[in-house]
């Protein structure tokens, strides 16, 4: 049986083989309640991010931690992620906005999206409003999710929605954000359709707005 526990100070203390070896083992029991070792590792990097903040941690630390992160969510995908078979729920832009390129949380939210049958376009990280509104309209996808993990991220998120308000798009497609600081409040502010936290809440949101 997993210790969740111990799993989230493993990452916190980025004790990369201890993490491997409970994601393999965590597998080999045949992998349930992923998304608890989902949390665990993420409550893991907010310990991290604590750290690094106070000054016990430096970059170099931050960019082991991904890297760690990275190698377990690899390990669980299969069991995150519930593959749905036959045609496609629908095709999406996905991209961490510009000025941030932390892009963990949106690969694993992509990987569960691609499972659950969209088709995802990821423009990759640190994505200039411009480049977004371009592609929506070239490829005519009407799905934008938009991560963001630093303050700045909203910001940028906000230039987004107002680039698609002024290239007279914004009637016409779906906003919806997510990463560390995104909120109820944020996700008004900016002017987004939707927010979440939750990998499963987004790909109930995106699947009803690929229904219409
Ligand atoms: C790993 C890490 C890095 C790595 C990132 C590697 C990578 N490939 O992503 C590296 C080393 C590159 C990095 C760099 C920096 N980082 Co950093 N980093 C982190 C850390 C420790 C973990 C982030 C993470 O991956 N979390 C785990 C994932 C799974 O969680 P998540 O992103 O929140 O995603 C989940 C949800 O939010 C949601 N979600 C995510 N995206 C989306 C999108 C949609 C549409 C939806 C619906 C949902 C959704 O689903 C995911 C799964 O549940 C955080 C600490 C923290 N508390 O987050 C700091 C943190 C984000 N970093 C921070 C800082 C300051 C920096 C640097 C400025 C450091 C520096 N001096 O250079 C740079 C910035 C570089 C830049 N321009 O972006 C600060 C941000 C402070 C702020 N408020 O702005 C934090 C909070 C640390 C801290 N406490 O100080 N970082």
């Amino acid at each position: 049986m997993m210790n969740f526990e111990e799993l989230k100070n493993a990452m916190a203390d980025l004790e990369e083989e201890s993490v491997m070896k409970m994601m393999n083992e965590f597998m080999k029991d045949g992998g349930k309640d992923a998304g608890e070792a989902l949390k665990a590792c993420q409550e893991g990097m907010e310990i991290i991010g604590d750290r690094f903040e106070k000054g016990d941690y430096f970059v170099g630390d931050l960019i082991f931690a991904g890297e760690i992160m990275t190698e377990a969510m690899d390990i669980i995908k299969p069991a995150l992620a519930v593959k749905s078979a036959g045609k496609s729920a629908g095709r999406m832009i996905f991209c961490t906005v510009k000025g941030d390129i932390h892009d963990i949380g949106k690969n694993i939210v992509k990987a569960m999206l691609e499972a659950a049958g969209f088709e995802v376009l990821d423009l990759g990280v640190d994505v200039p409003p411009e480049k977004i509104v371009q592609t929506a309209k070239k490829q005519n996808i009407n799905i934008i999710a938009l991560s963001g993990v630093l303050t700045l991220a909203l910001d940028s998120m906000k230039n987004t929605v107002e680039a698609f308000k002024v290239a007279d798009m914004r009637d016409k497609i779906k906003i919806i954000i997510g990463g560390n600081p995104v909120s109820e409040d944020a996700c008004k502010l900016i002017g987004a359709d939707e927010w979440a936290y939750s990998p499963q809440k987004t790909i109930n949101v995106c699947k009803e707005w690929a229904s219409v």
